[in-house]
């Protein structure tokens, strides 16, 4: 059994996983030690089953055991074809996501999705001039058309290039073109990798990488930009918004609903319907005070962004969050849904609601989204819950007190906004600040949670490291829900975590240390944010030249493969920690920890030690400080009064 320090870092997780084994309720953290010792073979990589006539294991040590499978394939080709099919079913997962939110938008510009409307008109016409499509007098419904038809069909094109990587800086650009990974579509390159990867076809391990770029491109800079671009459209870009974080945001006497999982199309429909005179007196009729919602994993991310709601917990709160026995309603989608929530849930009076064709989870109840009839799936789905809340009323609960304020909103354009001021919008403060050295660089900490590795410890150690070595921090997804329940994400926790140059520039601009950027598909923010500093001057003319570096210290699903693999196909470097896929394949993992930087630029690393990796997240920022020249520069201390702080506000 699991010890309950070394569940969680997190003080509600810890005393909910203790609550849970009171009760003899299983969670991920207690099938996670039924699990062990875990497959070696796997878990370095080494295991092959893409044929019938495996499965075939290598040995690791080189020794007596079988140097190659059946077919002949060796260590390195097997965990190469692995790694792809990894990124694969990552990049399917967030482009299929993608799909989904533009075919909604379709629907909503032809005037066939009831509750949709275009919410951010100038991100229209932007997106219309990146498709080429003429803006004229023409009629915005119209432009919003054309432009979501010629979205849909980056999925199914064939020949060409995904438009949407020419917001890369220009030599990056020539770098995908030159080495033949720019991808075609969206589709084709994740079909591609299905097939190079079945028996007998690709088995040498640099060719598999580099199609495993070439997909991993389309899914950052094509699937998930546009996801992130037609869901800002559809649901408002972010802005900053004050909101709170974990289990502690549940209310024993409202009707607590908690939506789950990524695609913010139908809780948006949820946020709006809860907050209505018709469910509020349904919930009242019911005996509660109110209705409260909080999200997990990147739904909660979603509706935070956009409306300041509070999330609830991350991706391995789910089950603890109904082990709270105060979930009247846990909404699912897709992505991240743990087949195990159904035991728990049937515990308590929850009603377990799931919404989407593609994802059937047994036990639960089926309110299927359409676009055509959202806003009916969400009065029922609110409904349910209000009933679930009947049952419950009265009954023992044990919701923690935990619950900390954040400030999220960090849209890219919103960084931008909040730097160059009102008027003049612009990434100078940002770039400037890098080059004297209030900031030493930026890093991306994102990613999930897994029970490999003590809940929220590695997210949390890692970026205090970075902003007390004032590396600013940018995050997504499960990562950014962990530090914002420690407190990282208030502009005051500056002063306390930041190095001084950081903290200087987060006290004179008004932002926290620790931006959150939204969802796992929202990398796509930090994409664009980068290729903006790129475009600012002054740090060089790519990407691979900027002092920044990617993490992602909890990992677990396919999804973060993918991500991490687009940025380092974009010239960062990117360490993960607490496992590594392919361990076993000697030849294959210096290509990607060494190797793979000639090509790209960028190169993958793994250390598990969140300190250690943080340390050489920061040497890295230096060594490209140093090829910029600005290694030595010291920051020049500026005391700040009031009449230079009003200045900088009118920009
Ligand atoms: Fe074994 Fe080759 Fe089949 Fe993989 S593809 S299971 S290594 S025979
Ligand atoms: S939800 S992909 S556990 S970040 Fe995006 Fe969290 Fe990872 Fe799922």
């Amino acid at each position: 059994m699991v010890e309950k320090k070394k569940a969680s870092v997190d003080t509600a997780s810890q005393a909910l996983f203790e609550e849970a084994v009171n009760q003899g309720i299983r969670t991920a953290f207690q099938r996670y030690e039924q699990q062990q010792p875990q497959c070696g073979y796997g878990t370095l990589g080494l295991c092959c089953r893409h044929c019938a006539m495996g499965p075939c294991n290598i040995d690791p040590f080189g020794k007596n055991g079988p140097d190659r499978g059946v077919c002949g394939a060796d260590a390195d080709t097997i965990a190469a074809r692995h790694f792809d099919r990894m990124i694969a079913a990552g990049a399917a997962a967030h482009s299929d996501h993608g799909r989904g939110v533009v075919e909604v938008f379709l629907a909503a510009a032809k005037g066939e999705a009831e509750g949709y409307e275009i919410k951010d008109e100038q991100k229209l016409l932007q997106l219309a001039l990146d498709f080429d499509v003429e803006i004229g007098e023409r009629d915005i419904k119209d432009i919003a058309i054309e432009v979501g038809e010629k979205a849909l069909a980056q999925w199914g094109q064939q020949e060409g290039e995904v438009v949407m990587l020419k917001r890369a800086p220009l030599k990056r650009q020539k770098i995908w073109r030159d080495l033949g990974i720019w991808p075609r579509g969206v589709d084709r390159e994740i079909v591609e990798i299905m097939h190079r990867t079945h028996i007998g076809v690709d088995e040498d391990p640099v060719n598999l990488i580099m199609q495993g770029a070439r997909a991993a491109l389309g899914d950052g800079w094509g699937g998930s930009m546009i996801a992130t671009e037609i869901q800002d459209i559809l649901f408002g870009t972010p802005v900053p918004v004050l909101a709170q974080a974990n289990l502690g945001v549940l209310k024993e006497k409202e009707v607590n609903v908690v939506i789950h999982g990524h695609e913010p199309v139908l809780s948006e429909m949820i946020v709006a319907v809860a907050g209505s005179k018709e469910m509020l007196d349904y919930a009242k009729s019911k005996g509660a005070e109110g209705i409260n919602l909080g999200g997990i994993c990147c739904t909660a991310n979603e509706i935070l962004m956009r409306h300041g709601l509070p999330i609830a917990g991350d991706f391995l709160q789910q089950e603890l969050a109904l082990v709270t026995g105060a979930v009247d309603a846990m909404v699912v989608d897709l992505q991240c849904i743990m087949p195990g929530l159904t035991e728990v849930a049937q515990c308590f009076d929850t009603e377990l609601i799931s919404t989407e064709k593609r994802a059937n989870i047994r036990g639960t109840t089926r309110i299927l989204f359409e676009e055509d009839n959202a806003m009916e799936s969400a009065k029922a789905i609110v409904k349910k819950a209000c009933d679930a809340f009947e049952k419950r009323k009265g009954k023992k609960v044990h919701i923690p007190n935990e619950k900390t304020d954040l400030v999220a909103g960090f849209s890219h354009e919103t960084i931008d906004y909040l730097l160059g001021g009102v008027f003049r919008s612009s990434y100078r403060p940002l770039n400037d600040n890098i080059i004297n050295g209030r900031i030493r660089g930026i890093a991306g900490v994102v990613g999930c949670c897994t029970p490999k590795v003590t809940h929220n410890d590695y997210h949390v150690a890692m970026v205090k490291h970075l902003i007390k070595n004032n590396v600013i921090v940018l995050q997504t997804g499960c990562s950014a829900v962990a530090c914002a329940k420690e407190g990282l994400m208030l502009p005051e926790s500056a002063a306390e975590f930041a190095g001084d140059g950081l903290a200087e520039v987060c006290e004179t601009v008004g932002i926290p240390p620790v931006l959150h950027m939204g969802s796992c598909v929202d990398n796509s923010r930090i994409l664009m944010a980068a290729a903006a500093v790129v475009k600012e001057g002054g740090l060089g003319d790519d990407i691979s030249d900027l002092p920044v570096a990617g993490a992602a210290p909890e990992w677990m699903s396919e999804k973060a493969i993918s991500i991490g693999h687009y940025f380092v196909a974009s010239g960062v470097y990117t360490v993960f920690s607490a496992t590594w896929p392919t361990m076993g394949a000697r030849k294959l993992t210096d290509f990607l920890f060494n190797g793979i930087e000639e090509k790209l630029g960028g190169k993958w690393d793994y250390v598990n030690d969140p300190i250690e990796a943080a340390d050489k997240m920061i040497a890295h920022i230096d060594e490209k400080r140093a090829a910029l020249g600005i290694l030595e520069k010291k920051k020049e201390r500026v005391l700040m009064d009031m009449a230079m702080r009003r200045e900088l506000d009118a920009g």
